[in-house]
């Protein structure tokens, strides 16, 4: 039995909120002895969580993971997703709520599949989902639909972001309003496509061909004033070991796969991203937000099911993590979000959490 493994933290944390009832926050508690957090929902597949608060509420934007019948594959042929549904919660996690569809590809005219990993950002009274879709010749790109509500419905752009391809967009807003998109995934997420700075159907071998390089690097860019398009060149992002070298092609425990995500903590920006095929969030760190970034450590160990992507999120004095596994399908593509807590050490090192106890992914 795991209960012993809630962080003692986030049970004072709930307990000690107002409208808390420590009846409701034991029902987050998993008698499943494999797993330490309950799904947050079960009537639909949810997926790469990116977790904001607006209105007191949190939001949590998430992949609608369905059974399409797509033959599992290195490219991510299983997760053909075709729509978003925005959860959201009470901030002491109670009224749990799976909104109607928000998005669906069908109200996008350049997307034709493939509804991968998104997020939401808010500016002026206006609310942002970013995500990523493949256009009719299969190349991924990044579009936005606005709102003026956090669950949407949204409004697609007739085209998507100038300039943008690969997956999984991220937006951070820094403390002076700055707001940046940081995207990427290697594999089927085609950013090995673009190593020669235009696409390139057969890709760089690089990834896979050349193990002492320099690992592909996730990409950034600052956004325009209307939140809509990117306001400069596309950046790479350095990751460097702590002597300074760049990680490289090999180092699967390290290298960067998909998911960037940032966060900022006493001054510090985190870049935390899944290591893919090693199955770890890993988390480097930066005074700056294009970096360079140095190599930290693991944040997440894996969890069940191939895919390991996540948010990390304040409430409170509190951080949390969202992340996703397969309890309720035991299938790699059918994944259901949940979440736990974290803290930052007093050096700023964050021990790794770990939710799943069964069998590793990497053994
Ligand atoms: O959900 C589809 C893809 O799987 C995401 O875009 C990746 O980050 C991985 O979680």
């Amino acid at each position: 039995m795991y209960y012993s493994k809630l962080p003692i933290f986030l049970v004072l944390f709930l307990c000690s909120l107002p409208f808390t009832s420590c009846s409701q926050l034991s029902e987050k508690l998993n008698s499943n002895t494999d797993f330490l957090n309950t799904p947050l929902v079960s009537e639909i597949y949810t997926a790469d969580p990116s977790a904001h608060i607006f209105n007191d509420r949190i939001y949590i934007y998430a992949s609608h993971d369905i059974e399409s019948g797509g033959i599992e594959d290195d490219s991510g042929n299983h997760f053909n997703m075709i729509d978003y549904h925005v959860l959201s919660m009470n901030l002491d996690g109670s009224d749990v709520t799976v909104h109607p569809v928000g998005l669906s590809v069908d109200d996008v005219s350049w997307a034709k599949s493939k509804f991968w990993a998104p997020d939401a950002a808010y500016k002026d009274g206006t609310y942002y989902l970013y995500y990523p879709a493949k256009d009719a010749n299969n190349i991924f790109r990044l579009g936005v639909a606005t709102s003026t509500k956090p669950e949407g419905p949204f409004s697609p752009q007739p085209s998507p972001m100038k300039g943008s391809y690969s997956i999984d967009p991220a937006v951070f807003v820094d403390d002076d309003g700055s707001a940046y998109i940081y995207f990427g995934g290697i594999w089927g997420g085609q950013l090995q496509r673009w190593e020669s700075g235009s696409y390139d159907e057969n890709g760089s071998l690089k990834d896979m061909g050349v193990p002492d390089n320099p690992a592909i690097l996730p990409r950034m860019a600052k956004l325009t004033g209307d939140m809509l398009e990117f306001a400069e060149e596309v950046k790479s992002i350095e990751i460097l070991d702590k002597q300074g070298s760049p990680i490289l092609t090999k180092d699967l425990d390290r290298r960067f796969f998909e998911a960037p995500w940032i966060h900022k903590h006493n001054g510090i920006y985190y870049m935390s991203y899944s290591t893919g095929d090693t199955h770890l969030i890993a988390y480097a760190t930066s005074d700056n937000p294009y970096g360079p970034y140095t190599y930290q450590g693991v944040l997440n160990e894996p969890v069940q099911g191939w895919t390991n992507h996540h948010s990390t999120l304040k409430v409170g004095g509190q951080w949390f993590f969202f992340y996703h596994d397969t309890e309720i399908s035991g299938k790699t593509h059918l994944r259901n979000v949940k979440f736990t807590t974290f803290r930052h050490n007093f050096d700023g090192s964050i021990n790794a959490i770990k939710t799943y106890f069964g069998n590793d992914w990497r053994f």
